[in-house]
């Protein structure tokens, strides 16, 4: 498939304001044939000789990698996603973190996840400010017979209720490959059942508060040594930042530190706001 030109897409109030009251978002044909092509290849190998997930949530018909950030340029590329980046700037602090970036291939006979949000290990009562985003990018087309996520629209303003004990809608992530469907980690979903011959492939980067503990422990993911190769956007989400005045610091110093030895002389417009803060609350390098 050769690479045509992506259309323009619409103002990012437009995504935001369907991403707050349904708790979802569309953003149909993002990526180029390129572009997919190079994420497929990539992934591949990885997936070799994988065993399928260990239960239902994993998916007993489902490869699962995990931890996609230090294995390839180009899935962290896709994390920090211009298009997904301009809504995560809006909804979320600065210094906002990559909670997981895994890739999902549902094999056919895969049958439905169970329903669940995917920040329902923070023991915060719902409804809550919004603690997580979570993007499923399909590198396949997604269609209702081959297990496209499905969707409770308006489910993330729910308080304690299950979906399976009140009346919902459901709507099937349906989309062509290279399209990604952002929502809001409090949405209720699931992935779909495959009831297709082909596989259902994504890769799912989830975003989490600067406050939070990320799923992956992404420091140990991406030490000093990988961190030092990634781009300065995606070191700040694996976590080589601070949630002002200091959570995320090292020896009382901004851990950029570790990986940037010029990080003190740099000039002080090129810093963030939060590292500017950490300068003038924590300790001074040596003291
Ligand atoms: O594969 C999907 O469509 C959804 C997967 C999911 O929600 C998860 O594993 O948390």
């Amino acid at each position: 498939m050769e690479d045509r030109p992506i259309p323009p897409p619409p103002p990012v109030e437009v995504e935001l304001t369907q991403l707050a009251d349904e708790g979802y978002v569309i953003l149909p044909e993002v990526l180029t044939a390129t572009e997919l092509r190079e994420l497929r290849e990539a992934l591949e190998p990885l997936e070799q000789g994988r065993p399928m997930g260990r239960n239902n949530f994993e998916g007993e018909r489902t490869h699962r990698v995990y931890s996609l950030v230090a294995k390839g340029e180009v899935f962290a590329r896709l994390a920090e996603h211009p298009r997904v980046v301009a809504l995560l700037d809006r909804v979320l602090l600065p210094n906002y973190l990559l909670s997981t970036l895994q890739s999902i291939r549902l094999h056919p006979g895969e049958t439905e996840q169970p329903w669940h949000s995917d920040d329902l290990f923070y023991p915060i009562p719902r409804p809550r400010p919004i603690l997580a985003v979570s993007t499923i990018w399909a590198l396949e087309d997604f269609t209702d017979e081959n297990g496209a996520t499905q969707l409770i629209p308006g489910s993330h303003r729910w308080g304690t209720e299950h979906p399976d004990d009140r009346s919902r809608s459901v709507v099937g992530a349906v989309m062509p490959a290279g399209s990604v469907v952002v929502f809001d980690g409090a949405l209720w979903h699931r992935g779909g059942a495959n009831r297709s011959t082909g596989t259902r492939l994504c890769i799912s980067p989830q975003y989490c508060q600067p406050w939070l503990r990320p799923q992956e422990s992404q420091l140990l993911i991406a030490p000093p040594e990988v961190a030092a190769g990634l781009s300065e956007r995606m070191r700040s989400m694996v976590g080589y930042n601070i949630h002002p005045p200091f959570v995320g610091q090292v020896e009382g110093k901004h851990p950029l530190r570790l990986i940037d030895p010029s990080y003190g002389s740099q000039s002080r417009t090129r810093k963030t706001t939060a590292a500017e803060i950490a300068d003038h609350v924590l300790a001074r390098p040596g003291s």
